[in-house]
């Protein structure tokens, strides 16, 4: 069960624009839904350079930074925000390693991505992250709540 002190996280996942254009969409909330987190933020984005950059911005000193940028402003993004127990750490173990060529097959990364330039999914690499990234994806107004007694099968 989940103990009523326990603030459930956050945590900011998005659908890069090669699963969407793949029409991959389904197929990654449905391994989020099943898995038993909530989904309590959703919106179809086309991001604008200056959203790229500041989503980036721990990795400007890259070199493939210009390609990143420029590869998430090339259409459109599912951003969600998912809730849940350990959300943003198991949120890491469902998309798999960055490199496909490490992901685990049982992945979303290791099923469904050849190529680190276009690997189909971004979720927050830490809690502190995803306050930021939620922060910058999503305005308060847009995230919901749930009844807590669609909770009671999960916890
Ligand atoms: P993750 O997305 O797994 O947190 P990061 O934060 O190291 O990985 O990198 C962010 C994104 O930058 C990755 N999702 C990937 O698309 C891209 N990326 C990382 N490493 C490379 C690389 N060597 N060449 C091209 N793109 C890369």
């Amino acid at each position: 069960a989940l103990p009523l002190t326990c603030r459930v996280e956050r945590t900011f996942t998005a659908i890069k624009p090669d699963a969407v254009n793949r029409g991959l969409i389904g197929e990654i909330i449905t391994r989020f839904e099943r898995k038993g987190y909530k989904l309590v933020g959703l919106k179809l984005v086309r991001p604008t350079q200056p959203l790229a950059e500041t989503h980036y911005a721990e990795l400007a000193s890259k070199p493939f930074y210009p390609s990143l940028v420029q590869f998430l402003c090339s259409g459109p993004v599912v951003a969600m925000c998912w809730e849940g127990k350990d959300v943003v750490r198991t949120a890491r173990k469902m998309l798999g390693a960055t490199n496909p060529l490490e992901s685990d097959p049982s992945t979303i990364r290791g099923a469904y991505a050849i190529d680190v330039g276009r690997n189909v999914v971004h979720s927050s690499d830490a809690v502190s992250t995803a306050e930021r990234e939620i922060a910058l994806w999503f305005r308060p107004e847009e995230l919901v709540e749930w009844a807590p007694t669609s909770l009671q099968w999960i916890y």
